[in-house]
């Protein structure tokens, strides 16, 4: 087993919706600590950051309307094996098919509103992708891993 670090973002939905602590508790739950926290309105520059990867789709137009449409609590997560343990626990991207019991299931909007997926939380997809969000929204000296 890996200690590892992830990052996760309650998007804007689940704000609005008073769902952050459901979902830390869930989160919480599944053995992940909250090392590092904020809470952030994101721009468009922070969209086009965490989602270069989609940024020639065609939905990337909704993706960053949704993100930059209201509050959201990022949080870098540590422990054993957060990657897939995170990711198991939020459920598939599309929320009408996530898994019951998982946050998408019970937190995500099951209908897309303007083209958009509102699915209530980011989970970084690799250990790769967890360093490089990692860096972009947090310094070295904002993280504070357990010590006890
Ligand atoms: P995940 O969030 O499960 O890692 P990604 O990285 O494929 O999924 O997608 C990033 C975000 O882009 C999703 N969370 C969702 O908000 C949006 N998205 C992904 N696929 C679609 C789609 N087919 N239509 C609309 N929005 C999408």
């Amino acid at each position: 087993m890996a200690l590892e670090n992830t990052l996760t973002i309650i998007k804007p939905d689940a704000v609005a919706a008073n769902n952050t602590g459901n979902i830390l508790a869930m989160i919480e739950e599944a053995g992940l600590r909250v090392i590092a926290a904020k809470m952030l309105h994101m721009s468009d520059k922070h969209t086009e950051v965490l989602y270069e990867e989609h940024k020639e789709r065609p939905f990337y137009a909704s993706l960053a309307g949704y993100m930059t449409s209201g509050p959201v609590l990022v949080m870098v997560l540590e422990g054993e094996n957060a990657i897939p343990t995170l990711r198991k626990i939020m459920g598939a991207t599309i929320p009408k098919d996530a898994e019951t019991g998982t946050i998408r299931n019970l937190y995500a909007e099951h209908e897309q509103k303007d083209g958009a997926l509102e699915n209530a939380i980011h989970g970084s997809d690799s250990s790769a992708s967890a360093q490089r969000e990692i860096d972009f929204f947090f310094k070295t000296n904002e993280i504070c891993p357990q010590t006890r």
